[in-house]
């Protein structure tokens, strides 16, 4: 069985592009990781996700063992099975939704208490059970159970959260235990402190871990702090391992991520956007609910290969849109999917020929001119 493995192939700046092994294929990095939250890429078939040019989607702890629950996907075969997806999957470990979504919550040293959004049920997590889950779902690489303070919050507050995120990433360990084949990977918290996200690194980085994330950005702090942050925070993290940007981001938020040496990040943008009606493009968003769009022939983008830009025109995608048919939200995730993987692979080739500034600063040219 192929063992995880990291290979950074080159290098430009802090960028790293390289190949992440694993028993189920290969992750190309910079590598964007669709979300398929409820084990599904929502208005997408898995094939077609794929021919986006994703190597990896993420999956959710918390979601998952609300409905239909961790131990039914395992008896009928595991998340990839289920899902029909054959390539890995991460998952995240739920502590994250639990505090977004979940309510009455009550949190202790020993994990989380919650209801359910979906139907009030009462549940438990901890980072033993949450490697229990995420282990019967058949995750290729899981994530340490964590939590993540929403922002702002005093410095004190996310001193004493990041702490305890660290206690449970030893607690994820020693669940975890040695799974060959499979990865965990640690999560550094500490807000916008860097004495906090050093202190989180040399924890995580003591434990030892198959990958590093930086969790606990993109929770309202604004691009600004967060790049301040990521200025620092990948540099604190062992090189030779992948480092994943959780959670982000906006197209500009990824390029300035990669920039600054993160090889991994998820977002439901492209897909959730896909259905609210916002196409992402290599000049800014376009909303195709406007009225401006209504007779207009053109493909959303001229130079997009994707099956909506190839096959219909500005005006259809306003009409379904405008109609509530299903179709709608699928041309537009895809598109937008297609998009997002684009740019990654763009990222990809800049730093192997080590013209990355350039490639930026065209993505940048292109933004500002606009829609045309
Ligand atoms: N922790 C976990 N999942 C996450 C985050 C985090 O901090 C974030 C923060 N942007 C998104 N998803 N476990
Ligand atoms: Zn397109």
């Amino acid at each position: 069985m192929t063992r995880f493995s990291f290979a950074v192939t080159a290098t430009d700046g802090k960028a790293r592009s390289g190949v992440i092994s694993t028993a189920r294929g290969e992750i190309r990095t910079p590598a964007f990781m669709p979300v398929g939250t409820a084990a599904t890429v929502k208005a997408m078939l898995p094939e077609s996700v794929r021919a986006t040019g994703a190597d990896i989607l993420l999956g959710n702890t918390y979601h998952l063992m609300l409905r239909p629950s961790a131990e039914r996907i395992a008896r009928l075969g595991g998340l990839h099975k289920f899902m029909n997806w054959e390539r890995p999957i991460l998952t995240d470990s739920g502590g994250f939704q639990v505090m977004s979504l979940a309510s009455l919550r009550k949190l202790t040293e020993e994990g989380v208490t919650f209801s359910s959004h979906i139907d009030g049920s009462k549940h438990h997590l901890s980072p033993e059970r949450s490697m229990e889950i995420q282990k019967l779902l058949g995750s290729d690489i899981v994530m340490a159970f964590d939590e993540c303070p929403a922002l702002p919050a005093t410095e004190e507050a996310v001193a004493k959260s990041m702490r305890l995120s660290m206690r449970w990433a030893q607690r994820s360990r020693d669940a975890f235990g040695d799974r060959p084949g499979h990865a965990l990977f640690g999560i550094m918290q500490g807000g916008v402190t860097r004495a906090l996200r050093e202190e989180s690194a040399e924890a995580l980085t003591a434990i030892g871990f198959d990958g590093y994330a930086v969790g606990g950005l993109a929770v309202g702090e604004g691009q600004e702090a967060m790049f301040s942050v990521l200025d620092y925070a990948p540099g604190c993290l062992p090189e030779e391992r992948p480092r994943y940007l959780m959670g982000v981001g906006k197209p500009d938020d990824i390029v300035g991520a990669v920039e600054r040496g993160i090889d991994m990040m998820d977002c439901v943008l492209p897909s959730r956007s896909g259905r609210t009606g916002q196409a992402w493009t290599r000049r800014g968003q376009i909303n195709i609910k406007n009225a401006r769009h209504m007779d207009d022939p053109r493909p959303l983008d001229e130079a997009c290969t994707c099956p909506a830009c190839r096959n219909y025109s500005r005006a259809y995608l306003h009409h379904v849109f405008r109609a509530q048919e299903m179709i709608s939200g699928m041309l537009l995730t895809w598109h937008n999917l297609h998009y997002y993987q684009e740019l990654m692979a763009g990222l990809r080739a800049a730093i192997a020929a080590g013209q990355l500034s350039d490639f930026v600063a065209q993505f940048h040219a292109l933004r500002a001119e606009g829609d045309i």
